[in-house]
């Protein structure tokens, strides 16, 4: 039997080249090798002030991104997250078997409430045991996410753990999947920060425009030392050849070697260059698929048919163990 793979991305912006570097792109490499099982996690969107009306065009737009990136609907299942009430049921749960403590050292709860301080609701707070029940509810045995997501990820492994402890083996354990290029793209106009969808000004857009992307990257922030060289401390220069190599499968000695004696001028624009090629097909793909709204219905109404049953076996078997009567 193949081993499983469970993921998800928040419809909560337009996604970015980090989403996609970091985490899209590893997906399409192993849907031959393992189950895949992807979903659109749009509960998980809410937990910041969404507009109703963009947060449903984004939905459907994320899942046609999915697909345009290389995801074949035939081998994966994909769906809407709150097409499947399972999650939000384990989720209460294992909310039982999580610590206060624990929530309180995510950072991306950190985060976010500072740029949310009007809006630290409990949501934000319990945010990971919804991530956690998503991926324990599938028994995945790995999830491929960018390296933002490992804290998450151990919380998850923890909360597991603890449970199987408690009743005996219900759970696998699951095991994340970072890449080796591409798990952490930094902002252009500030490389000290994680590119994020949710925060416009340094991040590239998947289906942006060429000359809006060759514009940031152009702009992108880097330094004065004026050689390209992957160095402890340059965080402009190696996230541009990070994001350089990611894109094209090069290593970061090639790349290095590639822009020797050359000046930044060059070397921005052939990664402005490398991203647009790849990303020019993704975007044919998606205005293709966005024409063809039936289409995209049917496959997460048939993802979420599929994934439910999965869920449902799981979330039974939670039932019986704490002592429901199932
Ligand atoms: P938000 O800004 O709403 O928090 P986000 O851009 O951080 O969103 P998510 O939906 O939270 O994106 O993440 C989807 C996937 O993309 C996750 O696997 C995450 O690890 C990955 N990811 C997000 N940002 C980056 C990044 N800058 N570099 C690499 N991977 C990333
Ligand atoms: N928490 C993730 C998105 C996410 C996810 C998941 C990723 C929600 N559920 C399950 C992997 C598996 C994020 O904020 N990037």
């Amino acid at each position: 039997m193949k081993k499983r793979i469970f993921s998800g991305i928040q419809p909560s912006g337009m996604l970015t080249i980090g989403n996609y570097l970091g985490a899209i792109k590893n997906w399409t490499k192993l849907v031959d090798e393992y189950e895949c099982i992807f979903s659109v996690v749009d509960l998980h969107a809410i937990t910041v002030r969404q507009d109703p009306k963009e947060l449903n065009e984004r939905c459907i737009s994320l899942l046609a991104q999915y697909i345009a990136c290389g995801l074949d609907p035939e081998k994966c299942i994909m769906f809407m997250q709150s097409h499947v009430p399972a999650h939000t049921q384990l989720s209460w749960v294992l909310n039982c078997y999580t610590y206060m403590g624990e929530l309180s050292r995510m950072t991306q709860f950190k985060d976010k409430s500072e740029r949310h301080a009007d809006n630290i609701n409990a949501g934000l707070f319990t945010y990971p045991v919804l991530m956690a029940s998503d991926i324990l509810l599938y028994n995945a045995d790995l999830v491929p996410v960018g390296h933002d997501q490992m804290q998450h990820l151990e919380l998850t492994r923890d909360v597991a753990e603890r449970f199987n402890g408690i009743y005996g083996d219900t759970f696998i354990v699951p095991d994340a999947y970072i890449g080796k290029t591409g798990a952490r793209v930094m902002d252009l106009s500030d490389p000290t920060k994680k590119m994020s969808k949710s925060v416009p000004n340094g991040m590239v857009a998947l289906l942006e425009e060429p000359a809006s992307i060759m514009k940031k990257f152009k702009r992108a922030v880097t330094d004065s030392m004026g050689y390209v060289k992957f160095e402890e401390g340059r965080d402009g220069i190696n996230n541009l050849l990070s994001i350089y190599c990611a894109t094209t499968s090069k290593t970061i000695e090639e790349a290095e070697k590639e822009f020797e004696g050359k000046g930044y001028g060059d070397f921005k624009k052939a990664i402005a260059e490398a991203v647009i090629a790849e990303l020019e097909p993704i975007q044919a793909k998606h205005k293709e698929l966005m024409d063809n709204k039936d289409y995209l219905e049917s496959i997460y109404k048939n993802g979420a048919q599929k994934a439910n049953e999965i869920a449902q076996g799981t979330l039974k078997t939670v039932y019986e163990k704490v002592g429901f009567i199932v």
